[in-house]
């Protein structure tokens, strides 16, 4: 249904309806939130969100922006407190035109002078507008409109101004038969005498307003029993913020801390619930795949390093002193710059030695007895939970390998959900009898290899010399859709107890029997693997 007939609707319902003030946006919202059928964008209390008096300090054209906001910002029909209509009858129908283009429903004029005063300071020396001149301003503004269901509400200050029922009613008449389309009779009395004695002789002629701001302690079923047509609650959302907002203010300053602030305010989280942060997160779902988290790195780091002895008695080897600061910073680092922000470190020995600040940590206290794997399953579940099930791609390393960026790179081969490096040049740590992860491959690395789509094989420590084609460097990049593929086949493997010490290879040896494709991009050298002293080293002459 279009706004100005649901507004319409209001007003001939038969029925008491009630609508209720907002300011902007967020309070428009907040409104039909909670239920109302209809919104009073006041004049009083948009004024005063802009920190100025309701004297038409604002201009209609800043008011108008503000409308474009709240009119956005929901559904349910919107009527503006046009004040006397900002200017002659052609300032007006200006008016309805631009009301109209922003779904604006309706329009309530006061017969005052502009510019205005609101009807609660010195009313009745308030002057009052001449009947024709205002007759004439509500028929331009009805012959303006394009919208046959466009309401406008004439409102009616003679009480206000301190004249009587006659005038009120001479007035009621005049508008009524200029063609308004229901009559405000406004009262700044505390009770509800002017308005009931106005509605008893105006009976039925059109729809009748009320606005009980002063006369607040009347029963609602008085209203109803006199028949008016629409009560406007007209500037609470906005004193029930002043008092909130003043409290608030008043309290950080004094205490000069937010403890006892902060269960007392709505979390960031109802901000962005009103405004709307889910809808962006869904249309970039649609419409930007591949964006709508950033990357993000897990990296391994709960074993303790034992062959490098006393210097891990106290900290794991992630947290040992690399050129003056822990080698974890390091690899933080070279994942910030290749523009990956979150990180998850899995700790598990020595856990709150691991403090490097920024990062995301997550602990496996069964650090001795379980392996890899179960560090992996901890971080996974960590992103799960606050990545909404991840969305991105995901590098998963290890926390003892210094790396330069060019590795991160070199994984982010597009339309591959799974893509692993493997350093060619493994002849010298074969020579050197050092503990490796050897990759069998579809192809050894050759000049060839840039226009041949390499996939991994196996990759295993007791693999044949023959075999080999080069040393896996423990880097493992996932994208979103290898992401529940990765999940489900970690959930399998650790579901058999035998297997709780089961390392990455396991893993990726599993996925390529499942009939996944992990991607090999050969390099030479460009990361350092810290397991011993020597290697410490050598860490002191990475350059990353
Ligand atoms: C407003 O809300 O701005 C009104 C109603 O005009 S009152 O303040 O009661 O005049
Ligand atoms: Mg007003």
């Amino acid at each position: 249904m279009k706004k100005t007939t649901a507004f319409r609707g209001l007003l001939t319902s038969g029925e008491l309806e009630f609508i209720c003030e907002a300011h902007n946006g967020l309070s428009a919202k907040i409104v039909e939130e909670a239920g109302f059928k209809g919104i009073w964008g006041s004049g009083l209390t948009i004024s005063a969100q802009y920190g100025v008096r309701d004297n038409n300090e604002t201009s209609w054209t800043q008011v108008l922006e503000t409308l474009e906001f709240m009119s956005d910002a929901t559904s349910v029909p919107i009527m503006l407190d046009g004040d006397t209509g900002y200017g002659s009858f052609n300032n007006f129908r200006r008016l309805i035109h631009k009301l109209e283009q922003r779904g604006i429903a309706a329009v309530c004029i006061e017969d005052k002078i502009f510019p205005k005063t609101n009807s609660f300071i010195s009313g009745d020396t308030q002057p009052l507008a001449d009947i024709n001149e205002f007759r004439g301003k509500i028929k331009a503004g009805k012959d303006a409109q394009l919208d046959d269901d466009f309401s406008i509400v004439a409102r009616v200050e003679a009480f206000i101004a301190g004249w009587g029922l006659g005038e009120a009613l001479r007035r009621a008449e005049a508008y009524h038969g200029a063609g308004a389309d229901a009559i405000l009779i406004h009262s700044a009395l505390a009770v509800p005498d002017e308005v009931l004695a106005f509605k008893k002789e105006w009976a039925d002629r059109c729809p009748v307003v009320i606005v009980p701001t002063k006369y607040y302690a009347t029963a609602t079923e008085v209203f109803e029993d006199a028949g008016f047509s629409l009560v406007i609650w007209a500037n609470h959302l906005l004193r029930a913020s002043i008092t909130a907002m003043q409290r608030t203010a008043k309290q950080i300053h004094t205490e000069q801390n937010l403890l006892s602030i902060e269960d007392n305010v709505a979390g960031v989280d109802e901000v962005f619930r009103l405004q709307g942060a889910q809808e962006l997160k869904e249309a970039e779902k649609r419409y930007l795949p591949g964006a709508e988290i950033a990357p993000c790195a897990v990296i391994l780091a709960a074993s303790r390093g034992k062959e490098l002895g006393s210097l891990t008695e106290d900290k794991p080897k992630v947290m040992i002193d690399i050129r003056g600061k822990p080698l974890l910073a390091h690899i933080a680092e070279t994942y910030n710059l290749a523009g990956i922000k979150k990180l998850v470190v899995v700790r598990g020995y020595m856990k709150h030695a691991v403090d490097v600040p920024g990062l995301d940590y997550v602990d496996n206290d069964r650090h001795e007895s379980t392996g890899e794997l179960v560090s992996l399953k901890h971080a996974l579940d960590h992103l799960g939970d606050s990545h909404g099930g991840l969305g991105t791609d995901m590098v998963v390393s290890y926390g003892d390998v210094l790396f330069n960026k060019y590795i991160l790179t070199l994984l982010e081969e597009p339309g591959e959900d799974f893509v692993v490096t493997v350093d060619a040049d493994w002849v010298n740590s074969r020579n050197a009898g050092r503990e490796a992860d050897w990759a069998v491959c579809s192809h050894p690395n050759s000049r060839n290899t840039f226009s041949t789509n390499v996939s991994l094989k196996r990759l295993g420590d007791d693999i044949q010399e023959a075999n080999i084609h080069g040393e896996w460097m423990g880097f493992l990049k996932v994208s979103a859709k290898g992401f529940p593929i990765i999940k489900t086949a970690l959930d399998d493997l650790l579901s058999n107890p035998e297997q709780q010490q089961f390392k990455m290879p396991d893993l990726i040896n599993m996925l390529i029997e499942d009939g996944n494709t992990i991607r090999v991009i050969y390099t030479t050298g460009h990361w350092l693997d810290i397991d011993t002293v020597q290697d410490l080293v050598a860490a002191g002459n990475f350059n990353e």
